[in-house]
């Protein structure tokens, strides 16, 4: 079986083929669609976009499609940047610039109002054009200066108290354990499973 991971943000692409690994299953990404239109992610919210980057992805490649939209919901920003993560800081998308703006936006701001979770929906659609959806998410706080050099995004700010550690201090595979990726994969590794075997399309 064939599917094609919707994204063309490097960092996830890097996370969810290590977590598809281990299914047999040939992962193909958008890189090797070069000619396919980027897909406007206009929706309000997680899902929709995600239905959406899946849904256009399956259409163009007559495969099954994965897509993920993800973003970091931040408590004193009444849930910003959310869908608008990967551009909070404008055109065209920058982590860096984002990560500065959040760090202005909370300066002075106490550690126990620097709460914020990340939010994931990964959307598979199958060639026959069924829909089906994962979400995931996982909560932490913001800190006030970056730690860390793995991941990408938001993760050097990004802090998980379990581990004591930003995501960007977590190996791959400690970040995939609790992370809101790999919650919502967890879940959609099961409907995959199911796909693979006949028992849904
Ligand atoms: P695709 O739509 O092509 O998949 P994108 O980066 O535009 O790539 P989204 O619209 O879903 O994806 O925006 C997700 C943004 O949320 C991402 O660019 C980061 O800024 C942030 N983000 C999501 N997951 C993250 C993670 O695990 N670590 C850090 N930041 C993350």
């Amino acid at each position: 079986m064939k599917m094609v991971l919707a994204s063309g943000n490097q960092g996830k692409l890097t996370e969810l083929k290590t977590m598809l690994a281990h299914l047999n299953i040939e992962v193909l990404s958008l890189a090797d669609y070069p000619e396919m239109p980027e897909t406007v992610e206009d929706g309000h919210s997680f899902e929709s976009n995600a239905q959406k980057k899946a849904r256009e992805a399956a259409e163009y490649t007559g495969l099954l499609a994965l897509a993920d939209d993800s973003g970091l919901e931040v408590d004193f920003l009444n849930g910003q940047p959310g869908v608008h993560s990967a551009r909070f800081a404008g055109e065209p998308k920058d982590d860096a610039a984002n990560n500065e703006k959040l760090l202005q936006l909370l300066k002075g701001l106490p550690w126990e109002k620097r709460t914020a979770r990340f939010r994931c929906v990964i959307a598979i659609c199958t060639p026959a054009g069924e829909m089906y959806t994962a979400d995931g998410s996982c909560a932490g706080f913001i800190l006030e200066q970056s730690r860390g050099d793995g991941g990408f995004g938001y993760d050097p700010l990004f802090y998980v108290p379990q581990y004591d550690k930003t995501f960007a201090e977590l190996t791959m595979e400690e970040k995939n354990k609790i992370s809101h990726r790999g919650i919502a994969l967890k879940k959609a590794v099961q409907i995959l499973e199911r796909i693979k075997e006949g028992l849904i399309r």
